[in-house]
C-alpha cells in the first residue's frame, strides 16, 4: 500500500496525522477512520505497550489512513518491531546528534543502507509480498528535535542520509529552553527556535513536522510551510470536549 503521507508530499501538501494515546483498537479505528492522512500510536508517553501497538495497527489497517510509531527511543529493538508489526513511519525522540539520526536510519532500513534486520511480519501482510523491495522507499523517519543540543545540531541532523525530515516537540523544547512546556508557545525564544528548525529542514530539502494543540495552530503552522501537522492527541481532544459539555451542565 502507499504511504499516504508520502503522497500529500508528493502532491506539495502538508500531511495531517492523529495522535493515539490510549492503548486501544476500536480508538485507533475511529482516528483511521475520521479523515486524517496518518494516525501516530505514541509508545513514547502514552499508555500503550507493543501489544496494544500490535492490536492497534491491526484497525488502522482497515482504515485509509497511514499508521505511524512514535518509539520511546532510538534503540534498533524497538524501531525492528513497530516497522515488523506494519508501521509506516517512524517518529524518533529527543534526537540530539548526527549519531542519534543515524541509529533511526539505521534501525529503519534494510542492508545496504542501514542494518535493519528481515523478518517483516505484519510488514508482509500490510505492504504486500514485496515489502522487501519498497520497504526502505515507502517508510518515513522523522527525528525529533526537541532539546538544546538537537537545535543547536539541527542543520547537521537535517542533512542526514536516509532521514526525512525532523518532527518538533514544543513542549520538551520550551523546557529545555527554560521557558515553560507550552504546545503552542507564545515565548519568542522557542517560536523562533520551531522556525529555525523549519528553515533548517527546508534549506536541507528534507521536511518539517509539529505537534500542535488544536487544528487552528495545525492549520496555521502547515501554511508557514510545516509539512506534517497534529491537531492535537485522543486524550486531550476527549478531555476538552468533556470540559465543554460539562461547562453546559454547569458541571465545570
Ligand atoms: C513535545 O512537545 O515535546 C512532544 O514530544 C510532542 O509530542
Ligand atoms: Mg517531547
Amino acid at each position: 500500500r502507499p504511504n499516504r503521507v508520502r503522497e500529500r508530499w508528493n502532491a506539495g501538501e502538508a500531511a495531517v496525522s492523529g495522535w493515539l494515546s490510549f492503548g486501544n483498537s476500536y480508538t485507533a479505528e475511529i482516528v483511521g477512520l475520521s479523515g486524517v492522512d496518518c494516525v501516530t500510536i505514541d509508545l513514547q508517553h502514552a499508555m500503550t505497550d507493543v501489544s496494544d501497538m500490535i492490536v492497534m495497527l491491526q484497525a488502522i489497517s482497515a482504515t485509509p489512513a497511514t499508521p505511524f510509531v512514535r518509539v520511546p527511543n532510538a534503540e534498533p529493538g524497538i524501531i525492528m518491531k513497530a516497522l515488523d508489526a506494519g508501521s509506516y513511519g517512524i517518529i524518533c525522540p529527543l534526537v540530539n546528534s548526527v549519531g542519534d539520526a543515524k541509529a533511526l536510519v539505521d534501525a529503519s532500513s534494510y542492508p545496504p543502507l542501514g542494518g535493519r534486520s528481515f523478518g517483516p511480519a505484519r510488514g508482509l501482510l500490510y505492504g504486500g509480498p514485496d515489502y522487501a523491495q519498497h520497504a526502505d522507499a515507502t517508510i518515513v523517519r522523522l527525528a525529533m528535535i526537541e532539546t538544546r543540543e538537537g537545535l543547536a545540531a539541527v542543520d547537521d541532523i537535517c542533512a542526514v542520509d536516509g532521514l526525512d525530515g525532523i518532527f518538533v516537540g514544543p513542549s520538551d523544547l520550551g523546557l529545555n529552553l527554560g521557558r515553560g512546556t507550552a504546545a503552542d508557545p507564545s515565548d519568542s525564544d522557542v517560536r523562533a527556535a520551531i522556525d529555525r528548525c523549519l528553515a533548517a529542514a527546508k534549506a536541507a530539502g528534507k521536511r518539517a513536522g509539529l505537534f500542535c494543540p488544536s487544528g487552528a495552530v495545525a492549520r496555521r503552522r502547515a501554511e508557514q510551510g510545516f509539512d506534517f501537522v497534529v491537531p492535537n492527541s485522543d486524550a486531550n481532544l476527549l478531555k476538552a470536549a468533556l470540559a465543554a459539555e460539562l461547562a453546559v451542565i454547569g458541571k465545570a
